[in-house]
């Protein structure tokens, strides 16, 4: 089927999900949407059904070929082009159970619609040109919000914030664009060459720098959306399972005092001051023959690799020389943090020994057991992973990571093109870079885009969205 004629489909498909609750709705979008429900709706009171736009009809769903009442329902109907597709759409309100929903879409779909596609709704509101794709990819960061902070982050993507920044940057580029073409265009007529010292300040000033600061952002602060893996790492029995239990604020790991407790990791999301993580208990770091703490410690390794911070945990006890410099050796290259854990068992004075000792690890104290300095260490996590907590103010646009490999071609192109005018290369070749580089941001918003780029990006929604 060509794809053209897909988008010409009535679509439906229950929108929200699956299980038992108060509400269930089934959304239908296409031409003439209110056909699929005009057999099977049955409204309160009336003999007609003729809807008004954006009103909501109670009534009943119904078998049509038995007048068997499957659910009492409300329906609304909202004419194209005000609705999230611009087309079409009609909206069943039925209760929320999988029975009841699965046999009115099933109705829908003998009515001559068709199941939507992951995606297809937002799809359409992208393809009929009420969203950009910057706007359409926010939809699915507001469902996948892993805090407060990540919302934000979206819902300024929603609002068109990082379109309206892709689109300025690509109208400076086109008019640096259009001086070179009419120089191009009229060289006979024109007694100068374009200010190519000024034009270049222009694409400094007005696309690299913009550019540089987007990725910087990504870069910066990207982990809101994407959540950070923290991994409590260390050798048996140093109080891992105990911290984890602390930063969960719940008796999740089996703790005791038997070495090798915990054989298998463990992860769990926690959120600390808006922060969304992954927090990861590992297995104890040692030298072992035996075959499934083997496989745990390899695991270990593997999270080490992976993880974007690791809690480095120590027991003040045997802290002194004692660090175990394999563990040293893998967190190299690791943005890591040092505790010391049982300051319970030790007094003052060898606290402040090995606070001398490793000064520069910038070590934190902590008792997992009596909940101590458990504070101390949350704030750390949180500057360990922001570099400073007031990095995300006001400024919200966060490209994603498919933003940042276009953002950082085009950057590159128009450092070509600079070099070229630098150089004394024709402008017939610099205008080809600058506006390849024109066609590579406006693929950032959706324009010319590869039809499956387009479905890749849609298959990650969920069915109904
Ligand atoms: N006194 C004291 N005991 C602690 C503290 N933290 C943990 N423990 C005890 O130390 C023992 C080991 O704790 P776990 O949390 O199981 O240690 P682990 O690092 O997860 O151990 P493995 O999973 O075997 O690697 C338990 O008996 C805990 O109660 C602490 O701050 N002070
Ligand atoms: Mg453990």
């Amino acid at each position: 089927m060509k794809s053209s004629d897909k988008n010409n489909d009535i679509i439906a498909a229950t929108s929200t999900p699956t299980g038992h609750g108060g509400v269930g709705i089934i959304k239908i979008s296409g031409r003439n949407a209110l056909s699929t429900v005009k057999f099977l709706f049955r409204p309160g009171g009336q003999a007609y059904f003729t809807p008004e736009s954006h009103k909501f009809y109670y009534g009943y769903m119904v078998s049509p070929e038995t007048e068997k009442k499957i659910d009492e329902v409300f329906l609304v109907y909202m004419k194209e082009p005000r609705s999230y597709t611009r087309e079409d759409v009609v909206e069943i309100h039925a209760h929320a159970g999988p029975v009841v929903l699965n046999l009115i879409l099933k109705q829908v779909l003998g009515q001559g619609a068709r199941l939507a596609e992951p995606g297809e709704f937002t799809k359409r509101a992208f393809l009929n040109g009420r969203i950009d794709l910057t706007r359409a990819e926010s939809v699915i960061d507001i469902i996948n919000a892993k805090s407060e902070k990540a919302l934000d982050i979206a819902n300024a993507g929603s609002g068109g914030r990082l379109f309206n920044k892709i689109s300025d940057i690509r109208a400076d580029l086109t008019s640096v664009v259009a001086e070179l073409e009419a120089s191009i265009d009229f060289a006979e007529d024109v007694a100068e060459d374009p200010d190519f010292e000024n034009l270049k300040t222009l694409l400094f000033e007005n696309v690299i720098s913009p550019l540089g600061e987007l990725i910087e952002r990504f870069e910066s602060t990207g982990f809101y959306r994407d959540g950070i893996r923290l991994a409590i790492v260390g050798r048996p029995n140093v109080g891992k399972s105990s911290l984890m239990n602390r930063l969960l604020d719940d008796d999740r790991m089996i703790v005791s005092d038997i070495p090798g407790t915990t054989r298998d990791l463990v992860q769990e999301p926690i959120n600390i001051k808006g922060l969304p993580l992954l927090l990861i208990d590992t297995a104890g770091f040692h030298d072992t023959d035996d075959p499934i703490e083997s496989q745990g410690l390899l695991r270990t390794k593997k999270t080490i690799d992976s993880a974007d911070l690791i809690l480095f945990l120590l027991d003040v006890n045997d802290a002194g020389s004692n660090i175990d410099t394999r563990i040293v050796e893998l967190l190299e290259g690791k943005k890591s943090i040092t505790i010391f854990n049982m300051i319970d068992l030790v007094d003052e004075h060898r606290v402040n020994g090995l606070l001398d000792e490793h000064r520069l690890l910038s070590p934190v104290f902590i008792s997992a057991l009596y909940n101590k300095g458990i504070g101390e260490l949350k704030e750390k996590i949180v500057s360990c992973i922001t570099g400073d907590e007031n990095i995300v103010a006001n400024d919200t646009i966060v490209p994603n990571i498919r933003h940042i490999s276009l953002l950082e071609r085009a950057g590159r192109l128009v450092e070509k093109a600079i070099q070229n005018i630098d150089s004394g290369v024709s402008p017939e070749l610099v205008v080809i870079d600058l506006g390849e580089a024109l066609s590579v941001l406006g693929e950032i918003i959706g324009l010319n885009i590869n039809p499956d780029v387009l479905d890749l990006i849609f298959s990650r929604f969920c069915i109904g969205k």
